[in-house]
């Protein structure tokens, strides 16, 4: 039973270790769910003519036309980045739309996007992960993390063809061509029929913040192997150059993980001696220390309780976008800043940059020992490798 707000959400399997391998292959799509509210607000609903799933992935195809995916030092450390951009399975669609509404996925295994229109005109975000929000929230650029989902009316009244292009976004190794100016994913085409988009005032009532004071905090830290993230890094600089490391600095990054004492290399002789040893690639990363366990549950969580959980990147340069399951979530603070309108709704991922983000979660079914709920960076290469907690729910 489907029982949550109208939504756009996406489902892929998840093996662990194997995650990241099957969603790059294409196992992957979107489950729209629809409730009265969404059906009385004469949103666009032609599914395909104006309701239109915009689903962006990313690929590497070998000489031979197939899908390239590797798990190594380097897309451990950095994800899986790639250089073909495919917008439901296509290179660079062409939509002949009246107007509509685009529910676009970020669906990369680890690349964030920054969408826009060619020609600038204004979208207006009327949902996130979790469903509508309040009111339509005109925004002129859309970042997306890696698992986010935003529903997004363009008003393209004036009957010009435009594009929807990803602009550069500052992420290890994403910096790279074609990343490195704006590119275009689809191309949308308004037509003789084009016509002012109906924006409603408002689209949910969803309810304020409860007082803070009191609720119990839960902290995740979300840990980078030091031997894993410099070698990848090196890796990264040594095939495609100084450039792919979107401007960071190799050795404040070791400094930095020296100085928090969360890494354990300390002196350059145990750096040479380590460097060369084989990875056990599923426990490299981890949160609060401990790699993912099949076998072992990280906490419980009582049902029904707020909890605010603060989710720390700090003593890693690397972007993680954090998901939980069983849940939506309201983010407080991301990355220690304010959250733009647009992403004070109802969210499933936050964005956990270098620093700490802060969610105020609740959850409203049980989840057994047996069949527990799973946190983790969806960033996927950092999830099979370790950067994942399972719960229950009493
Ligand atoms: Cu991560």
């Amino acid at each position: 039973m489907v029982n949550q707000p109208e939504a756009t959400c996406w489902f892929h399997p998840h093996p662990h270790g194997k995650t990241g391998y099957q969603v790059a292959m294409g196992l992957a799509g979107l489950v729209l769910i629809e409730d009265e509210n969404s059906q009385s607000l004469k949103l666009p609903n032609q599914w395909g003519i104006d309701d239109i799933p915009v689903i962006l992935q990313d690929k590497r195809l070998n000489s031979a036309g197939q899908i390239d995916y590797q798990l190594d030092v380097m897309s451990a450390a950095v994800g899986w980045f790639v250089n073909t951009m495919l917008t439901n399975g296509v290179v660079l669609p062409r939509h002949i739309a009246p107007n509509g509404c685009l529910r676009f996925l970020n669906g990369c295994n680890a690349k964030s996007l920054n969408l826009a229109t060619s020609d600038g005109c204004k979208m207006y975000v009327i949902a996130s992960d979790g469903g509508l929000l309040n009111e339509p929230v005109a925004v002129d650029k859309l970042p997306m993390i890696s698992a986010e989902c935003f529903e997004v009316l363009i008003d393209a009244s004036n009957g010009k063809a435009f594009d929807i292009v990803t602009l550069p976004v500052k992420q290890m190794a994403i910096t790279l061509a074609p990343f490195n100016q704006p590119l275009a994913l689809l191309h949308i085409e308004p037509g003789l029929n084009a016509r002012a988009t109906f924006l409603p005032d408002s689209l949910a009532s969803i309810a304020s913040l409860p007082d803070l004071a009191g609720i119990k905090q839960r902290q995740l830290h979300l840990m980078m192997d030091a031997r894993l993230d410099m070698q990848g890094m090196m890796a990264l600089r040594k095939q495609y150059g100084e450039q792919a490391l979107a401007g960071m600095n190799m050795q404040g990054h070791h400094n930095m993980m020296n100085s928090n004492g969360d890494h354990p290399m300390h002196n350059s002789h145990q750096q040479g001696k380590v460097m060369n040893q084989p990875f056990d690639f599923q426990h490299a990363n981890s949160i609060n220390g401990r790699p993912f366990s099949m076998h072992e549950l990280a906490f419980n969580v009582v049902k029904g309780q707020y909890e605010r959980w603060l989710i720390s990147g700090r003593g890693d340069m690397m972007l993680h976008p954090f998901h939980i399951h069983g849940t939506q979530f309201r983010i407080l603070s991301e990355n220690g800043q304010a959250v733009a309108p647009h992403r004070q709704g109802w969210k499933d991922t936050v964005r956990v940059d270098g620093d700490i983000s802060e969610v105020l979660v609740k959850f409203d079914h049980l989840a057994t020992q047996a069949h527990p709920y799973m946190a983790h960076c969806h960033l996927l290469e950092h999830e099979d490798t370790g950067m994942m907690v399972s719960f229950s729910v009493i």
